[in-house]
């Protein structure tokens, strides 16, 4: 459904984008609200940019309480480590029992419902990659709509690199897991790949508008893309659309809205009684669309699975540097997303590093030859060593 917004409302959702300031923000945001017109094709957008609103107030919120020293909550956890996974389900599925058996984490696990009420980081290994596993504080019915603190938990999840979705193989998992997904989709955070992927990323003032399409535009032409763009004012940003994409879909992203995550399923309890059962029916009610380990926390059941599940949802790679004429390479890996060439590498190791690049020396095993020299656009793949010359 098209929104169909008037120019002024378009031209004030630039300047919404341009403001940095949260308090103006807001302001900005409900000025922008009383210029969309009310009807069928523009209900979702106002829904949700209410919820934004919503996340924001709570934001300011407490960090005016830190800023008192009246503590409040910290609901925004700095990233450590390969990747940041959220940990989300409903209360008593046996979350803090998991961050128990997997990590290091000294946290409270008890049969009361709603006990963790803060996110909780820690690190869990696997192999040579570290991931963050956050606990985060009970999803429920309403979450989406602001009930409790479901809007932080959501946000938590929303800045996450991926998530675990947990459930309770005692209970109805299957009826677990649609809420959860329902409210993630109403916070429009999507766990299933969706066909086309719209990437926006704004650039200074006199940059140009570059957009790159590798895919299919379903409903529209470039040109009308092009339009929609300007519309909104997105004149300086490289637009990347891949796969299949329609309009709608870039109007979404202007909005910064749909956001997809990598997932896994932990299905928890695999010791209770009638377990395999309820395993069966989630099964078959996800239908192959994201993986399921079916574990017991408590008594350290099919928890091994974990870090390699996560690796190979999350579509990352591990690569391995070394000093030109060092007899060994990095024992830390960089984590890259999948797909990522040796220019991805040079940037992820110093900024100036593309501009002094000379060669790099790729040691892999399908290659026929290692080393290979190679140039920046080499896609590297999972446990590469790669060696870089600059000028
Ligand atoms: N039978 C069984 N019980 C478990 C398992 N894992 C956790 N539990 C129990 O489930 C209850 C809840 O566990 P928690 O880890 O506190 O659950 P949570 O998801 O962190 O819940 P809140 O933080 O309160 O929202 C506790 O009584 C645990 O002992 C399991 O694998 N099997
Ligand atoms: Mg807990």
């Amino acid at each position: 459904m098209p929104t169909n917004l008037p120019p002024d409302a378009r031209k004030k959702w630039a300047e919404v984008e341009a403001t940095r300031n949260p308090r103006e923000k807001l302001q900005r945001m409900q000025e922008f609200l009383s210029l969309v017109p009310k009807h069928k094709g523009t209900g979702k957008l106002c829904a949700q940019i209410k919820k934004q609103m919503a996340t924001m107030r709570k934001e300011m919120e407490e960090k005016k309480q830190r800023k008192a020293g009246k503590g409040g909550s910290k609901f925004f956890i700095e990233k450590e480590g390969a990747a940041q996974i959220a940990l989300i389900g409903l209360t008593n599925v046996g979350k803090s029992c998991l961050l128990r058996a997997v990590t290091n984490a000294k946290i409270e696990v008890s049969f009361n419902p709603y006990t963790t009420r803060q996110p909780v980081p820690s690190i869990m290994a696997y192999q040579d990659v570290q991931f963050q596993i956050v606990e985060a504080p009970a999803l429920m019915e309403g979450a989406a709509d602001g009930r409790a603190w479901g809007l932080q938990t959501l946000a938590l999840a929303r800045n996450a690199d991926g998530l675990i979705l947990m459930v309770d193989l005692s209970k109805d998992a299957v009826g677990q897991l649609a809420l959860i997904s329902s409210e993630l989709e109403k916070a429009r955070i999507l766990v299933n790949k969706p066909k086309g992927r719209i990437d926006i990323e704004r650039k200074f003032m006199g940059a140009g508008l570059r957009i790159i399409l590798v895919g299919k535009l379903v409903d529209c032409s470039m040109r009308d893309v092009e339009e929609l763009l300007k519309s909104y004012r997105v004149t300086d940003a490289v637009v990347k659309i891949s796969g299949e994409t329609t309009l709608d879909d870039v109007e979404d992203a202007v909005f910064g809205s749909t956001t997809y995550k990598s997932a896994v399923i932990v299905a928890n309890k695999i010791d209770s009684e009638d377990s395999e059962a309820k395993l069966k029916l989630l099964e078959t009610y996800v239908d192959s669309k994201l993986p399921i380990i079916a574990v017991s926390c408590e008594k350290r059941y099919g928890l091994e699975r974990l870090g390699e599940t996560l690796f190979k949802a999350l579509d990352i790679i591990r690569v391995y540097t070394k000093e030109p004429n060092a007899k060994e390479f990095s024992q830390k890996p960089f984590t890259l997303k999948k797909g990522s060439t040796v220019h991805d590498l040079a940037k992820n190791i110093h900024s100036d590093f593309r501009e002094r690049f000379s060669f790099a020396k790729v040691w892999a095993k399908r290659l026929v030859f290692s080393p290979q020299k190679v140039g920046l656009g080499f896609t590297l793949e999972d446990g590469d060593i790669v060696e870089i010359h600059v000028k």
